[in-house]
């Protein structure tokens, strides 16, 4: 099952929109003209785009800390994501956040501090759903060094105990923080764990939108028919620092340079080419859309207004 002419296209806009909103923040971090860092995804757009390109507004999301492919590909717009980031009273959490993302009436879960807390979580949202009795999936995306949480582990043996529709989606982009994966574990591959808990599991190409949407499709097929949970595991590679902070240096130059050439953006761009879907005028007019849009929400996130400090106040228990 490959996605058809029109998704194709949508996955490849979406994947230009978060290179180019990625760019762009980071450029304004940099500046100073954001109150915050960020952690970007270059290269490995093709993950967070892909994977949530099977899902319905319906289905959860639990996110990632890296970029915006997962938000962009699940309903969030620039102007939502910009002004979470300037801590803006537009933005979802009224400038509570910051860099956490969340659109509940999208699915979007927020991103919590500490990561590895939302494999509970992400339990507790697809048992919601069964007993609610509707056909709604989980998605939890998460990095390989995030896998190594505990909770991963007892996230696996409740899904499975109880079937639950529930997609443990790792993105292995083979750094954790400023060290190599191979560093840090003794496995190179994360997915086998989960035959311990009988849980089926995937290992795929994650700079491959085709392949990535692909496989997703047919693991929330499985969960929305009662199947219950899959773990998926996508190779991919960062290619931008840690985060703003981070000046890098110790990723080889010749790693960088072999992962480029197998570029995600580049080649859903070959496929549509080869597809006939998008010619060179079509592609500058795309760029060209995709540059206005975000500069719309630069504006927009700028121009609005900073919360009341009543608002730190509002919904809490107490
Ligand atoms: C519990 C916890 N420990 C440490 C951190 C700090 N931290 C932020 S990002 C990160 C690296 C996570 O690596 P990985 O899961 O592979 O995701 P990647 O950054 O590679 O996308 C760490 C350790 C944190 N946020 N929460
Ligand atoms: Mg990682």
């Amino acid at each position: 099952m490959q996605p058809d002419d029109n998704t194709l296209m949508e996955l490849y806009r979406k994947m230009l929109l978060v290179r180019t909103l990625e760019k762009r923040l980071e450029h304004l971090v940099t500046a100073a003209r954001v109150p915050c860092s960020g952690h970007f995804g270059l290269g490995q757009e093709a993950v967070g785009v892909g994977v949530t390109g099977p899902l319905r507004t319906t289905d959860y999301l639990f996110g990632t800390h890296r970029g915006f492919a997962e938000y962009i590909g699940k309903g969030m717009s620039p102007k939502e994501i910009l002004a979470e980031y300037y801590g803006k009273a537009t933005s979802g959490s009224k400038g509570r956040l910051g860099q956490h993302l969340l659109k509940v009436e999208a699915g979007i879960m927020p991103l919590p501090s500490s990561l590895g807390s939302e494999f509970g979580i992400s339990v507790g949202c697809a048992l919601s759903s069964v007993r609610r009795r509707t056909d709604a999936v989980t998605l939890n995306l998460f990095g390989e060094g995030t896998a190594s949480q505990p909770d991963c582990s007892a996230a696996l043996e409740m899904a499975s105990l109880w079937k639950l529709p529930l997609i443990f989606a790792c993105s292995n982009n083979q750094y954790v923080e400023l060290d190599r994966y191979s560093n840090v574990s003794p496995r190179a591959d994360v997915a086998p764990r989960a035959e311990a808990y009988g849980v089926p599991f995937e290992i795929a190409d994650g700079n491959d939108i085709t392949v990535v949407w692909e496989t997703t499709a047919r693991a929330v097929q499985r969960a929305r028919d009662g199947g219950g949970p899959t773990f998926l595991e996508f190779k991919t590679y960062r290619r931008s620092t840690h985060y703003t902070g981070d000046p890098g240096g110790y990723q080889a130059e010749e790693e960088i340079k072999a992962w480029e050439r197998k570029d995600p953006v580049d080649r859903c761009r070959s496929l549509l080419r080869q597809r006939g879907i998008l010619g060179e005028k079509g592609e500058q007019e795309l760029l060209a859309g995709i540059e206005a849009q975000v500069e719309e929400a630069v504006r927009f996130a700028e121009e609005s207004p900073f919360p009341q400090p009543d608002i730190a106040e509002a919904n809490s228990y107490a």
